[in-house]
């Protein structure tokens, strides 16, 4: 048998047993979660297999062609969190609107998710992700999703990639959970995760670098003079799960296509923001911390910078330089 740690929902359950005034609400939406993203990792396991490989031939809101896995990942989470019971609102990446379940009427807490990201990457087998970050339910109306990233009250990723790992926050540092596939449970791997203070890696798509303003080609180009390599796989949940992991910057700037960034705020940004700001490391559109940017609609974009404090402090500074 295994060497079985401690799992991670009775690591939610400890985590709620210190707060003597929780209903155990957000426990059960965490592990709602928990389920949906076991759901997903098995049938990314057979995605090659299960006849749902390929594209379903639509578009999402962004445009993008949906691939059935996509699909899949979606309908799955939504259907599982919205029988719950305890989330009275969810915001999907891949959907135009919010959706307020029918038994989510009494719920205390709204979810934006990215049900699947990266998911250009299903069909060359390199890692994707799902995205997830939880308010507290406000007016009740969908503007409840542009409370703003210091609003979160927690937030995560499930990492698709050799082995399924679900990191998440809900404030007091960051944990993540490695899947036995042989007992169904994720398993405590990384505790209390802490983020070099500088790294020697940087994650950038530069094909967009002509586009990008000086500065930020100034940066780079001085990285490189550092003796930093190029990771960059396509999949932001997989580079930022590495920058955690190995130190240095992750970054989508903006550029000629996209003037605001492509980076989707509430259900990529805003939460992979919080996780790397609990790991110790910081986030930036190039000026000021991330995490207290607030979407103005639910499918805002931004430039995106996040990693080692070295590395972030070092790219602030070049947005005070003369252009
Ligand atoms: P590009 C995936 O589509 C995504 O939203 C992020 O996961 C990833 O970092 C980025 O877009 C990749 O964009 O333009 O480099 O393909």
């Amino acid at each position: 048998m295994p060497n079985i740690g401690m799992d991670l929902n009775r690591y939610i359950l400890e985590e709620e047993r210190k707060y003597p005034s929780a209903t155990g609400s957000l426990s059960i939406a965490l592990m709602a979660i928990e389920t949906a993203t076991k759901i997903i990792a098995s049938h990314v396991r057979m995605a090659g297999l299960a006849e749902i490989f390929g594209k379903a031939m639509k578009t999402n809101i962004q445009g993008e062609e949906v691939q059935k896995l996509d699909e899949f990942a979606n309908n799955v989470l939504i259907r599982i969190l919205s029988d719950s019971g305890h989330f009275y609102a969810l915001a999907s990446e891949e959907l135009d609107e919010v959706i307020f379940p029918e038994k989510g009427t009494g719920g205390k807490y709204i979810v934006a998710f990215d049900p699947l990201d990266g998911s250009s990457n299903i069909e060359v087998n390199v890692s994707i992700g799902t995205i997830f970050s939880i308010y507290r339910k406000n007016k009740g109306t969908a503007e409840d999703f542009l409370q703003g990233g210091d609003k979160q009250i927690a937030a995560g990723y499930v990492i698709y990639g050799s082995s399924s790992v679900f990191a998440y926050t809900t404030g007091t540092g960051l944990n993540a959970f490695t899947l036995d596939p042989s007992v169904g449970l994720f398993l405590l791997s990384h505790k209390d995760m802490k983020i070099p203070e500088s790294g020697k890696i940087y994650s950038v798509n530069e094909s967009n670098s002509k586009g990008w303003d000086k500065r930020i080609r100034d940066y780079f180009d001085t990285l490189k003079d550092e003796g930093y390599t190029a990771r960059f796989s396509g999949t932001m949940v997989a580079d930022v799960h590495r920058t955690l992991l190995k130190g240095g910057v992750f970054a989508y700037p903006a550029d000629a296509k996209s003037k605001k960034g492509k980076l989707r705020l509430l259900y990529e940004v805003l939460p992979m923001s919080m996780i790397v700001e609990q790991a110790g490391g910081m986030s930036t559109e190039g000026k000021g911390d991330l995490l207290q940017a607030k979407p103005e609609e639910i499918h805002s974009r931004t430039p995106v910078f996040m990693g080692s404090r070295k590395e972030i402090v070092q790219l602030m500074n070049t947005q005070f330089m003369s252009k």
